[in-house]
């Protein structure tokens, strides 16, 4: 595997909505640049970018992977990204690797909701990008209709550097803006094009679109608007000088055509990414910490080593694998580095350029190159490996928290046993997912972006592990609370053979704000009660209030004002006062009006704007109240705050209404009273299981 330099290195992160073809894309890439002998297809299972099983099974990818094309001087990693809401965060993770980002957009779909989140995340990392417009062969496709929602959406500063050439079932090339020349292709062949003059009937459409791309390559340049107009055209050389200067500075981005499926337009697509795409280098430099002080580093051959870690992938039979890109300094197969972050030694034996799954072995990787290195001890996602003498720590992405959340329940004891070990194993290749038991159910929780999310996760437990487990709907966390107030005495008296138990307490509890949780204020005023019992009056409320009144449920937002009691120089004791406190808190319950709260949750759904309606109706029947509609193109966007009860099948419900073209999130937001109807379901529910448990323990 030959060695390139961080001037030749470009890392581009393909992105955009799902399915517009970002994989089909990089077979094509991958093929015409020759690292694939043939074209490979999604719907074959067999692309470079989608190896994971589960990818090929649900023909999406769930993950970046990464290849890379060497074509004319250059090496182009790729880093194939997921364009589904909820594979978004890896993404984003990924996108700390790149120097740019190349926007696939659908040209039957044009800018959906997912391509606008990947613009929003290439301005986070300040990447220059351009835009290709796939799928031009398709029926109802139109580079016009999706150029305008390209440019209606990012701006006026996306500019075609390509016309297409044909259009659907008669697309069959493409037009080169800059050179001004034709190129044809074989449908589904080897991506390279045939040069030709335009042809005559697109002459003046292609006139026209090259003045402008020369005027917007020219402006900002003295130099060049004085030839421009003094000549009327710019020569090859330097259009291509202002266009590579223009795209770096985010001054335009340029829009390619192409059709992934039949590997039109391809090779195009190389040129203009060697020849115009930034390099490591270009970027400059990169900016660390190291105990607090902020350190920039050269992107450059000569700094001391450094690696920043984007990307891990664990399975059983590979282990794991760390995905790193090379900052600053020559990195030497073998080398030992040091994990700044956790203050370990990792020796990197093996370092290699990834190929999807395959790992091409290499000797020494420069700044800028993206590589590959199996069995690390310590390092994960986010950790910064670096030279012991010159140490830095670069910033890990932070992540979207989960928007659901399943219980998850082992089949069998062996099953439990093994289940931890294995999902913690996945959870090291994804760092947005959550696993945790919850305190109060005891049950044990994975989180994820969306329920497919979790749902591959049960599926790699059972292949990757044979670990079997079911999803459940996680119990909802109901809390209580009171509407009123309530002003009573708690008395414990027992007598017993020798000296007995006496505590004796007056309290006032009052409802509180929502969110405050617990308030105890004691007014005890001449020792009523010895004040080192009112410590077991507090405790003995909290304890009580933890196991709640109607339903079992801790009971929140309220305030217990200890005012009065009595006590026995013999008899008390601070067990006998809270058991005192606990009478009382009970005999308060019965008066301060109980009620049960629910967990509401901020809901955003994004549809196609024709079930709207439909979505709205659906909306209304699980009780939730629409908060804020919005609509972006064909898209509709519908805010609300809905019960968690009514949403815990929510996703199966969404594919079904809208045939799976619809995607929503969702986040706690409060909580709020049950209506008193369910109010009932839920106690009447808590009181059925309380008397099975205590069946069961007889
Ligand atoms: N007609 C047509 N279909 C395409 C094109 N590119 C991709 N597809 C199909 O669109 C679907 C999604 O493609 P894929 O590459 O997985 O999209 P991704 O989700 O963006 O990676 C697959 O069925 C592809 O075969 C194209 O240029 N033309
Ligand atoms: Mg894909």
């Amino acid at each position: 595997m030959k060695i390139y330099e961080g001037r030749d290195i470009r890392n581009v992160g393909v992105v955009g909505h799902g399915d517009s073809g970002k994989t089909s894309l990089t077979a094509g890439l991958l093929y015409a640049a020759g690292a694939t002998n043939r074209l490979t297809r999604v719907d074959e299972g067999n692309t470079i970018t989608d190896f994971d099983e589960e990818e090929i099974q649900r023909k999406i990818t769930i993950s970046t992977a990464l290849a890379y094309a060497e074509w004319k001087k250059a090496k182009i990693n790729i880093l194939d990204t997921p364009g589904y809401n909820i594979f978004i965060n890896d993404t984003r993770a990924a996108l700390a690797a790149a120097e740019a980002s190349l926007v696939v957009v659908d040209a039957v779909a044009g800018v959906e909701v997912q391509t606008e989140k990947l613009w929003a995340f290439s301005d986070e990392f300040k990447l220059p990008r351009a835009l290709v417009i796939n799928k031009l062969d398709r029926e109802r496709s139109s580079f016009e209709r999706t150029l305008e929602s390209i440019r209606s959406v990012f701006g006026r500063t996306a500019v075609p550097i390509q016309l297409p050439w044909g259009a659907e079932r008669g697309f069959k090339g493409v037009i080169d803006l800059v050179r001004m020349k034709a190129y044809s292709y074989t449908p589904d062949g080897d991506g390279k094009g045939k040069e030709s003059d335009i042809p005559a009937d697109m002459a003046d459409e292609a006139q026209k679109a090259h003045e402008v791309l020369v005027e917007m390559v020219a402006e900002g340049n003295d130099a060049l608007l004085e030839e421009f107009f003094e000549k009327g055209t710019l020569p090859v050389e330097h259009i291509l000088d202002g266009l590579k200067a223009t795209v770096r500075e985010q001054r335009m981005f340029p829009v390619l055509c192409a059709s992934a499926q039949h590997n039109i337009g391809s090779d195009q697509i190389l040129d203009f990414i060697a020849e115009n795409l930034p390099s490591p280098t270009d970027r400059g430099t990169v900016t660390g910490t190291h105990n607090g002080k902020e350190i920039v580093r050269k992107i450059a051959d000569t700094e001391p080593v450094s690696a920043f870690v984007f990307k891990t992938t664990a399975d059983p039979f590979a282990g794991r694998i760390t995905f790193f890109k090379v900052y600053s300094g020559v990195l030497k197969n073998d080398a030992n580095l040091q994990n700044v972050q956790r203050g370990t030694a990792e020796r990197l034996a093996h370092i290699a350029c990834p190929m999807g799954k395959t790992l091409a072995p290499i000797t020494e990787l420069h700044a800028g190159d993206i590589g590959a290195v199996a069995k690390l001890r310590d390092t994960l996602t986010g950790d910064t490996l670096a030279d012991k003498a010159a140490p830095i720590e670069y910033p890990a992405v932070k992540l979207a928290e989960p928007s659901i959340a399943f219980a998850i329940e082992a089949k069998s004891r062996p099953d439990e046993d093994r289940m931890g070990h294995a999902i913690h194993r996945i959870l090291e290749e994804d760092q947005s997912l959550r696993f945790y038991r919850d305190p109060q159910t005891k049950e044990f929780l994975l989180g994820g972006s969306g329920q497919q999310h979790v749902e591959i996760v049960v599926s790699r437990l059972k292949k990757r592990y044979g670990v079997d487990v079911a999803l459940k709907a996680p119990k909802i966390p109901y809390r209580e609370t009171i509407r009123g107030k309530a002003d009573v005495q708690g008395r414990h008296k027992k007598q017993t053979g020798g000296h007995g138990q006496f505590g004796d307490c007056w309290i006032r509890m009052e409802p509180l704000a929502r969110g405050a949780k617990f308030e105890f204020v004691n007014e005890i005023f001449g020792g009523s009660i010895p004040k080192n019992y009112i410590p077991a009056v507090e405790k003995g409320i909290i304890e009580a209030a933890q196991n709640g009144f109607l339903a079992g449920f801790p009971m929140v937002d309220f305030r217990v004002v200890l005012y009065d009691g009595s006590y026995h120089d013999v008899d008390s004791s601070e067990l006998s006062f809270k058991l005192a406190a606990r009478k009382a808190f009970r005999n308060a319950m019965q008066e301060a009006k109980p009620a049960l709260l629910e967990p509401i949750m901020n809901v955003e759904i994004q549809a196609p704007v024709e079930y709207a309606g439909d979505l709205m109706g659906d909306l209304n029947q699980r009780r939730g109240r629409v908060a804020g509609m919005d609509t972006k193109g064909s898209t509709q966007i519908i805010r609300a705050k809905v019960p968690m009860a009514e949403m815990l099948n929510y996703q199966n419900d969404l594919t079904s209404m809208t045939q799976g073209r619809a995607t929503f999130s969702m986040e706690f937001d409060h909580y709020d009273f049950v209506p008193p109807h369910q109010a009932e379901k839920i106690i009447s529910a808590a009181k059925a299981a309380k008397t099975g448990e205590e069946e069961e323990e007889e």
